[in-house]
């Protein structure tokens, strides 16, 4: 039986497992939810509550960082996704860490901050691949969802404005490093959508079968 893969459809940390999952080779049935949804979901999976979470053979792993693991785990030599050599990969990691701490929730809030205005892309982006109960009741449930999202990530009137880097992060990283850890970073989010027909395409529908 293929891996099962709990994600948010337009969930940056989801889009990272995917990658890596791809990249690897390795097979999986993906089930997307909707925001809320995909805690019941997270939880039924084993998982915390967040997405995504990894249903295998070998056990449930309930991190991104944990998916990616695996994921390397299940390549061959020399296919690897992190370096094989111990300086590299620990730069490698010490960049994921940064990127899934400081650069995902805050390119998350941004893209929150310009989408969540825009309930025509929301209907339109957010629930590519989900069961269609959700996607019919995604209307009715955008205000919950709305509430729930500017609370959980602190979404206000000010989160659209610029602001520093924390200091001295990512400022030493060589350049290789960047590349290699800029591919697990993964998909930091589009750019706010700004006209009524975005010229970009709507995300892919699930590369695997979708629950
Ligand atoms: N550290 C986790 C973060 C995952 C995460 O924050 N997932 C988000 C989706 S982008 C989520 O489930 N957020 C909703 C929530 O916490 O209720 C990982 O790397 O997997």
């Amino acid at each position: 039986m293929p891996a099962r893969l709990v994600t948010i459809p337009i969930s940056h940390y989801c889009e990272k497992a995917r990658w890596a999952l791809d990249r690897a080779g390795i097979a999986y049935r993906e089930e997307r939810h909707v925001q809320i949804v995909h805690r019941v979901a997270s939880r039924r999976a084993g998982g915390g509550g967040t997405v995504p979470v990894l249903v295998a053979p070998e056990g449930v792993f309930a991190q991104s960082a944990d998916i990616l693991a695996y994921a390397d785990r299940h390549t061959a030599p020399g296919a690897r996704l992190y370096p094989e050599e111990p300086g590299p990969r620990a730069e490698v990691a010490t960049l994921e860490r940064d990127f899934d701490a400081d650069l995902g929730p805050e390119g998350r809030r941004w893209m929150y901050f310009h989408i969540l205005p825009r309930r025509d892309l929301g209907r339109a982006y957010n629930c590519t691949g989900v069961p269609a109960w959700e996607r019919r009741a995604f209307p009715l449930m955008l205000g919950a969802m709305s509430g729930y999202v500017r609370h959980l990530f602190a979404i206000g009137p000010e989160t659209g404005v610029q602001r520093a880097p924390p200091s001295g992060r990512h400022s030493t990283r060589s350049p290789p490093a960047w590349r290699t850890g800029a591919a697990t970073c993964a998909a930091t989010p589009s750019p706010p959508p700004t006209s009524p027909s975005p010229p970009w395409p709507r995300p892919r529908s699930c590369r695997r079968s979708t629950a």
